[in-house]
């Protein structure tokens, strides 16, 4: 069994139901189950574009490999109705129904042409350090939180 979190985001079709039930959904995934959820956190994009935002954090188990998840995250992805990522190369960050990706994996570091975790740009992200710090607080210092402070997002639930 391996610990991973999960970001969740959507800004298009009623985002926070959109999160909501993948949060549900991600815990149906084979061989997976769902440890921690976080609230929902509304944002403005950041370096995109759109509606709102609307994030969390979940932590699961899984004894998928980190490509095996990241298959089922895709598939979760498509039945929310998202674009397949050939129809939106030219959309960089364009909204999206649903947006699931594998911040930590264990402590596996990944860097492939499909996969890199932890994820890039998850340090620099209040909507992804708020949720995980609300669910996992041993891996968000205070510090690391401080920095973005300037970023504004307010907690839904
Ligand atoms: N996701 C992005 C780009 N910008 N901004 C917010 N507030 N929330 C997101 O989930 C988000 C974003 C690319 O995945
Ligand atoms: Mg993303
Ligand atoms: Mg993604």
């Amino acid at each position: 069994m391996v610990t991973a979190y999960l970001a969740l985001g959507s800004n298009l079709d009623n985002p926070a139901q959109q999160v909501q039930a993948a949060r549900l959904a991600l815990g149906g995934i084979l061989q997976t189950r769902l440890i921690a959820a976080s609230s929902l956190y509304k944002s403005k994009p950041v370096d995109a574009s759109g509606d709102d935002y609307v994030n969390a954090v979940v932590k699961i188990e899984t004894k998928l490999n980190a490509y095996a998840l990241l298959a089922e995250m895709q598939q979760l992805e498509r039945q929310a109705g998202r674009a397949l990522p050939a129809d939106r190369v030219h959309l960089h960050n364009a909204p999206r129904t649903l947006d699931l990706d594998i911040l930590l994996y264990g402590d596996a570091r990944i860097e492939s042409a499909t996969l890199t975790v932890p994820h890039p740009r998850m340090w620099s992200r209040a909507f992804v350090l708020l949720p995980l710090h609300e669910i996992a607080p041993e891996l968000v210092s205070a510090e690391q939180l401080a920095v973005l402070s300037a970023q504004v997002i307010s907690r839904l639930n």
